[in-house]
């Protein structure tokens, strides 16, 4: 029995001197020390043994548990010390990150916009998205069945009532509650049955722009829609004013600005031109002034249209207007 006790405890120090981790220091905790154990299995053969010659195998079997107890927590304490220096404690990890929104990268860009105008010395105002034919073309001095119509073909709600297809229509509501001098931008969401592109979209954003005051001039406009472009894409961009046509601004504006993804070389974006439109502007038709009831030979007015969407996809690289309206959270999560 002692001769037992002794190579028992030779394997056990044999097998504890080079476990590898918890899994195989457990194994051996269990070999010993389990129920089923080599430990009570000796107890068994002890208790088989006569009463008087039990006592020296006893008390070295004794022995032997605790020793085999006290080297397997030694064990352990030195392993978890081990695997502590390997993998020291990060006190600085996060707990479960809650989602928290963000803002939408159009919300974003309009509010750079407001704020540059703001700057300027622009209010704002709002009006709605469900708007009368009257404020949406008849007081913006579209005649009806004019063609220019057409270039706005929108969602009719009911006989006489729409999606507004531009933001142009709260010009005349700013004008018709307040008279002259008016400075406003009148941000906003439009609608117009347009083909769907990758630069198109059934809905989209402008924000408006009106300054009516006594002189106000082109040369004004020009100025204000210069240093708008330069306080959003940097002082390098230049504007470039194209003769159009609306029917409630004459003379009337498309205007461009260098391509800022090629800085005007010319790329895929700017379909090689080297410019990419992003507003409409001009000078306040005197038909528009008649209808809201300002006299057109005491003032004068510019107004413009800017297309936020198009903006932003130039500020932040977006080739394809649909991803804002995707809902897809793989393109919100990165801005
Ligand atoms: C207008 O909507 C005029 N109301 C702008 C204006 C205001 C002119 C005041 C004069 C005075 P236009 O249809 O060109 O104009 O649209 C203005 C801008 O909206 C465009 O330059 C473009 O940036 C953007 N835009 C137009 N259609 C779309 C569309 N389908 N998807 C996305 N952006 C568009």
């Amino acid at each position: 029995m002692e001769k037992k006790i002794q190579n028992f405890k030779d394997s056990f120090n044999k097998e504890i001197v080079d476990f590898s981790s918890w899994n195989t220091l457990e194994g051996i905790r269990i070999r010993y020390l389990g129920r089923k154990g080599r430990i009570a299995d000796l107890f068994k053969q002890l208790s088989a043994l006569p009463p008087e010659k039990r006592r020296a195998p006893g008390k070295s079997l004794n022995e032997l548990k605790d020793y085999i107890q006290s080297r397997i927590s030694q064990e352990s304490n030195r392993f978890a010390v081990k695997k502590e220096k390997k993998l020291p404690l990060d006190t600085s990890l996060s707990g479960i990150r809650q989602h928290t929104g963000k803002i939408h990268p159009l919300t974003k860009i309009e509010d750079e916009i407001k704020d540059i105008f703001k700057r300027m010395g622009f209010a704002v105002a709002t009006g709605p998205e469900v708007e009368t034919e009257y404020y949406n073309f008849d007081a913006l001095n579209f005649p009806k069945d004019h063609p220019a119509r057409d270039m706005q073909d929108t969602y009719y709600i009911s006989d006489g009532v729409l999606l507004r297809t531009h933001t142009s229509p709260v010009q005349i509501r700013v004008m018709e509650s307040q008279s002259p001098p008016v400075r406003v931008i009148i941000p906003g969401r439009v609608y117009r049955n347009e083909a769907i592109s990758a630069r198109s979209y059934c809905l989209f954003h402008q924000v408006e722009g009106l300054y009516v005051d006594k002189g106000v001039t082109f040369g004004n406009l020009k100025g204000t829609l210069e240093a708008f472009a330069q306080a959003l894409f940097g002082e390098g961009v230049r504007l470039r004013f194209r003769p159009s046509y609306f029917p409630f601004t004459e003379p009337s504006a498309e205007v461009d600005i260098s391509c800022i993804l090629c800085q005007g070389r010319g790329c895929r974006v700017c379909k090689r031109t080297g410019w990419l439109e992003i507003l409409g502007a001009g000078m306040v038709d005197p038909a528009v002034f008649l209808a809201v009831g300002y006299d057109p030979e005491a003032i004068s007015g510019f107004a413009f249209g800017l297309g936020v969407d198009r903006i932003a996809m130039l500020k932040l690289g977006i080739d394809d207007i649909r991803l804002f309206f995707g809902n897809d959270l793989r393109f919100l999560e990165q801005f």
